[in-house]
């Protein structure tokens, strides 16, 4: 054991009236909702990056958090990884999840990099033994070396797609070896600052090619999770070309991936998009490729990724809404992408950020299950659309159409859309 969380108890259940801070409110991990327990709907992850990687930076200043495992040897990435254990123990959560720059420290050459990563992630094989916790999912980080500042796959310098290529395969290798259940492509700079030094159409080719080698390498391997998409609009460039689901279905379909890749779908990146993220989760399902989330919040004043945990319920309640409408998680999780605040300087203060993290989701869960089993949005909504229940409309021509207007003398009534009764049924549950 480490000093580092010395002290601070294992999180527990125990219900709604109590007054520890440090126990569980509705996180009840074996309760069963629609027939499987709480654990196994939400998945949770904690990220690697967020809790044990990040200085707690700005971009008016650097460090606040002093952490003893800061520093470029393996002792302090071992050093790192036993206490980020220690929490997923505390926690009791299921998985996590991590980029191989969060795990070991960057070395002189791609070789002793991909030897650190393995090393390292054969430290993690006896913890996730002893320990039970799976990783969700693993991913490259393409996009902190300056290397990869005009992009990775979309770099207008082969060599670096080239490294960017080499990287992903070790990441993939690790991912596999550990047993991970996705493997996630995040594409931090794969966009543009500026169109006036920009070839969209060749960087949207290299783009698709990388992710068909992904793909054909999965097969190769043989690796059984699912590959994931996380779409961001922008931040770190002025634009990505992964902007949103919706642009992330199309750029799949022109590389014939639509059957291969899913989306991860984070809550600040839909927000960052002008959506909501329920929007986003619906978007993917009815597209068939909703994969996995990333949890967080974006503060709604601010315009950027600040990756706050969550806090707010109904809101959360629609998003594990449109998961359970879409049939669950499968292979995918709800991992926190969020970070403390640079002034949240304590150990206990990441406990405490998880446990109300996981709470919000259980609650927001519990609601979302409640409106399932009641039903009275989907009556709700298949009685807005019973019209087209037995129309052949959709096999006629124009012409057709034409002529049975003209036939009946037709003169459709609007209905009402029954916005406010929709929301006020909401309520009933989320309030
Ligand atoms: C960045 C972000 C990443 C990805 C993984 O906004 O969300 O942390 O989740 O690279
Ligand atoms: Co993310």
């Amino acid at each position: 054991m480490t000093e580092f969380f010395s002290g601070l108890p294992k999180a527990r259940f125990e219900g709604r009236t109590g007054d520890n801070d440090f126990a569980f409110r509705h996180y009840d991990p074996d309760l069963v909702l629609m027939g499987k327990p709480m654990r196994d709907h939400l998945r949770f992850a904690v990220a690697y990056w967020h809790s044990f990687a990040w200085p707690g930076g700005d971009p008016f200043g650097g460090q606040t958090f002093e952490r003893p495992w800061f520093g470029d040897t393996m002792d302090h990435a071992r050093l790192k990884a036993d206490v980020a254990f220690e929490m997923f123990d505390i926690l009791g959560a299921p998985y996590f999840c991590f980029h191989d720059a969060d795990v070991r420290p960057e070395g002189g050459s791609f070789a002793e990099d991909s030897a650190r990563l393995d090393e390292i992630t054969d430290y993690f094989g006896p913890k996730m033994e002893e320990t039970g916790v799976k990783l969700l999912w693993g991913t490259a980080n393409l996009f902190s070396n300056r290397r990869y500042m005009a992009g990775a796959a979309t770099n207008p310098d082969p060599d670096v797609f080239a490294y960017a290529a080499a990287t992903i395969k070790t990441c993939m290798d690790a991912t596999m070896k550990l047993g991970g259940e996705n493997y996630v492509l995040w594409g931090g700079r794969e966009g543009y600052e500026t169109l006036l030094n920009t070839d969209l159409a060749r960087e949207r080719q290299q783009a698709g090619r990388m992710l068909q080698m992904v793909v054909e390498y999965k097969h190769r391997i043989g690796f059984q999770g699912t590959i994931l998409i996380e779409p961001k609009p922008q931040e770190p460039t002025k634009h990505q070309y992964d902007y949103d689901v919706a642009t992330v279905y199309s750029f799949l379909r022109e590389f014939g991936l639509e059957d291969e890749v899913k989306v991860n779908i984070e809550q600040g990146h839909a927000i960052l998009a002008g959506h909501s993220f329920e929007h986003e989760i619906a978007m993917a399902a009815s597209m068939g490729i909703f994969g996995s989330i990333d949890m967080n919040r974006n503060d709604y004043q601010s315009g950027w990724d600040t990756d706050q945990f969550p806090n707010n319920i109904p809101e959360v309640a629609l998003a594990y809404y449109e998961i359970l409408r879409a049939g669950g998680l499968g292979t995918g999780g709800t991992n926190f992408d969020a970070k403390l605040r640079r002034q949240s300087l304590e150990p206990a203060d990441l406990i405490l950020a998880h446990i109300g993290a996981m709470d919000v989701c259980a609650a927001a869960l519990k609601i979302a299950v409640a409106m399932i089993e009641d039903g009275g949005l989907e009556k709700r909504r298949a009685q807005r659309y019973a019209g087209w229940d037995g129309s052949d409309f959709l096999e006629r021509d124009l012409a057709a159409l034409y002529d049975h207007v003209m036939a009946v003398g037709l003169n459709p009534a609007p209905r009402s859309g029954r916005q406010e009764a929709l929301e006020n049924y909401v309520n009933r549950f989320a309030g």
